[in-house]
């Protein structure tokens, strides 16, 4: 620009010259240049061209010495000073934005280097897995297709920028296009093989399990609660876990179970008891519905000082236990929290002498069923071995006493369904047995081998409900239920 200038200077110096040259007359008048033609000038006569027009206005005057002075007015049209200004700082404005949009470019050619590659892992990963059919999931393919999203949206962004003239761009673009054509074929593929397959596995397990619900339902159908008209227990289902004891982790040993109350007909009642330093019945909480259970919300909870023991029963709105260090029975009124009565089991052994295997302090085990209340002990005069006796529960006396040929001690846990005392022990630290039997119906033991699942490694307690026919096992601390299958007599 300073160049133009300097140009536009030296082209007005050259015209000054010139007029002065022209104009060194002898004639004592001012005269208009536009009257030069006539006078001769040392260059040849000067013509009038229309070049001459913007001069045409100047006037002079002749000074001292006889030389002719003028100004010279240079219009806008001769040479545009402020708009070569203009275009100067429109040129610098430019130079600046092509800089900007330089830098911006070799970004992109950079970020487009780094999909590129992402592209090639991504084509490499794919091409994997269609060689091995077999290794790759669901997942796998939600991850590269969220990959490939994402890598849409840049290129995207991209062609934006660079206003869909970039070449690279709009090829990635396809090849992007390209790539998630291609997961949804694989995927298609797939569909038809493993995954469809595994659907079809979990299909068919959710119709396992609905068929061997409604063949329980079904089997239990025959026996409604409160009849015995059964060939007793066939089968045990799995344990469903309701949930942790409402006082922790560390309270391992206890009980819990479903009972009915006259005061409350038709509800659906829970009592849990978990013990205190692993031998107490101390606090225990009482619930008005399985949805309370489950939310910890109780109707009332009471504290007993105390009873031994996890082989508690309620058995029509009142606790039976082994009242503390001793072989007495007590018999608690849940509405109250009162002992109304306590009685010695004749020769009961106590104090952890024949508790179950794993378990301590349970001596007593106390049991309902459809008959009524039961409690499985052991004496001295029975080496240890289990003795049922029924209880007549208003009064706490014995009604009648069997006495088995099986081992307290060796036995993990009893419950009685139907006047059958049915033993548990156990296999390993996930599965228990029931294996032992003994009818006091009919005064006869028998062996069987049904197995219980475990969650947990020992069952603390374990209690036939005849209201819903389940069982229901405190397993270290976990509130554990299993529905029981019975089997159908079979005609002599
Ligand atoms: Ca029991």
């Amino acid at each position: 620009m300073q160049f133009l200038k300097a140009t536009g200077l030296l082209l007005l110096l050259q015209g000054a010259l010139a007029v002065n040259a022209s104009t060194v007359l002898p004639s004592p008048t001012n005269r208009r240049l536009t009257t030069l033609p006539d006078i001769p000038s040392p260059a040849g006569p000067l013509k009038p061209t229309s070049h001459l027009e913007p001069f045409a206005n100047v006037t002079g005057s002749l000074d001292d010495h006889g030389v002719c002075q003028c100004s010279v007015y240079l219009p806008d049209t001769a040479f545009p000073v402020d708009r070569v200004e203009r275009i100067e700082i429109l040129a610098q404005q430019l130079s600046v934005k092509f800089d900007i949009e330089i830098s911006k470019v070799s970004q992109y050619t950079k970020d487009i280097e780094l999909y590129e590659k992402r592209i090639l892992n991504l084509t490499k990963k794919i091409e994997y897995l269609e060689k091995t059919s077999v290794s790759y999931t669901e997942l796998d393919f939600q991850l590269i297709r969220l990959e490939i999203q994402e890598m849409e949206k840049l290129v995207t962004q991209l062609k934006v920028s660079l206003s869909g003239n970039n070449v690279i761009v709009e090829q990635l673009y396809v090849e992007i296009k390209n790539l998630s054509l291609m997961v949804t074929e694989v995927e298609s593929l797939d569909k038809h093989n493993i995954l469809a397959v595994r659907r079809e596995i979990a299909s068919l397990q959710r119709k396992l399990q609905d068929c061997e619900a409604s063949r329980n339902q079904s089997t239990n159908h025959y026996f409604p609660p409160g009849t015995c008209s059964h060939g007793g227990i066939v089968n045990v289902s799995q344990p469903y876990m309701v949930q942790l004891n409402w006082r922790g982790f560390g309270f391992k040993q206890g009980g819990w179970g479903r009972y009915s109350s006259p005061l409350a007909p038709g509800k659906e009642l829970y009592w849990v008891a978990p013990l205190t330093s692993a031998r107490y019945i101390e606090y225990y909480r009482l619930h008005e519905s399985f949805d309370d259970l489950l939310l910890f919300k109780y109707s009332k909870e009471y504290r007993y000082q105390y009873g031994d023991g996890s082989g508690a029963v309620v058995y029509n709105n009142f606790m039976y236990f082994n009242v503390y260090n001793s072989r007495d029975i007590g018999k608690l009124d849940l509405n109250t929290n009162t002992l109304v009565l306590r009685r010695a089991l004749p020769n009961a052994a106590f104090n952890n002498r024949f508790s179950y295997a794993g378990v301590s302090w349970q001596d007593l085990d106390f049991a309902v069923d459809e008959n009524g209340l039961w409690v499985i002990y052991s004496t001295e005069a029975s080496t240890g071995n289990i003795v049922i006796s029924k209880i007549n529960e208003t009064n706490l006396e014995v009604i009648d006493t069997w006495e088995t040929r099986q081992y307290r001690p060796s036995v993990s846990n009893a419950f009685m369904v139907c006047g059958v005392l049915y033993a548990t022990r156990i296999v390993n630290t996930r599965k228990e047995e029931i294996f032992y039997t003994y009818d006091t119906n009919t005064r006869t033991e028998g062996r069987v081998s049904i197995i219980i699942d475990k969650m947990m490694e020992t069952i603390q307690s374990a209690d036939y409900s005849p209201i819903d026919r389940r069982l229901y096992v405190y397993n270290d601390g976990y509130l554990v239920r299993h529905d029981l299958t019975f089997q159908p007599i079979i005609p002599a």
